[in-house]
């Protein structure tokens, strides 16, 4: 367990590529990441029935506990773990486990308004914003909400107009003034390069440190 040196948060429309972006950057540089979707703090809503919980706007700033994800932004960035809630979009609701996470070197908070909140924002070191248009996010997102989330093509382009575009106007488009970075396109190679290098220099001296005396160490080990 480590206290975290460097914090990230990637904002933008959904089917930006702000987890494709988050992913490059975990599974490049590798453990010293942890990743902490979002879409996991979204409200519990087991007092809703299914057909209410279909109905509600997932887009709006009011769908998540920001209560709860700025204490355990606050714990992991102090050093402890803590037990992250799990979401479920195939029944709109969170599951019931939660899953331990330990802080690492680095944390990389994902989703469409990490930076919409201000207490989040300042516990952040660099703030990213992931900029695709929007034709690409919505066939982006149709192919996914099809496929891998069970929903109709109707259902999705209904969301689409009723709640996701304007939500994406009004709260996630203006959260790009926050952003020290901004990412055209999240499959920008370049762009992730330049990140991963950031995050590579933001790990703790020490540990680094550590890695070269350990190898001096079986350096100067006498050969048997
Ligand atoms: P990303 N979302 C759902 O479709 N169902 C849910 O139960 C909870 C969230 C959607 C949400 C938002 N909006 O656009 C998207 N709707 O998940 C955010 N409607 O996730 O950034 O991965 O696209
Ligand atoms: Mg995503």
């Amino acid at each position: 367990m480590s206290i975290p040196s460097f914090a990230i948060g990637i904002a933008g429309g959904t089917g930006a590529g702000k987890t494709t972006v988050s992913r490059t950057v975990a599974d490049t540089v590798g453990e010293a990441v942890t990743r902490i979707p979002l879409d996991n703090y979204y409200e519990d809503l087991s007092h809703l029935a299914f057909e209410e919980r279909e109905q509600v706007n997932y887009d709006h700033p009011s769908a998540f506990e920001w209560e709860l994800l700025r204490e355990q932004l606050d714990a992991l960035l102090s050093g402890q773990a803590i037990e992250m809630p799990q979401y479920d979009f195939e029944v709109h609701n969170r599951k019931d486990e939660r899953i331990t996470v330990e802080p690492t070197d680095v944390i990389v908070l994902e989703g469409i308004l990490s930076l919409h909140d201000d207490a989040i924002r300042e516990m952040l070191d660099l703030r990213v914003y992931v900029m695709t248009d929007a034709d690409v996010r919505i066939l982006r997102r149709i192919e996914r909400d099809v496929i891998e989330r069970g929903r109709d093509l109707e259902g999705v382009i209904d969301q689409y107009l009723e709640t996701v575009k304007p939500m994406h106007e009004k709260f996630v488009a203006p959260t790009k003034k926050h952003a020290d970075v901004i990412i055209p396109e999240g499959a920008n190679r370049m762009a992730i390069d330049l990140l991963i290098e950031k995050v590579q220099a933001e790990l703790p001296a020490d540990s680094i440190r550590d890695e070269e005396f350990d190898r001096e160490l079986s350096f100067n080990e006498p050969a048997m």
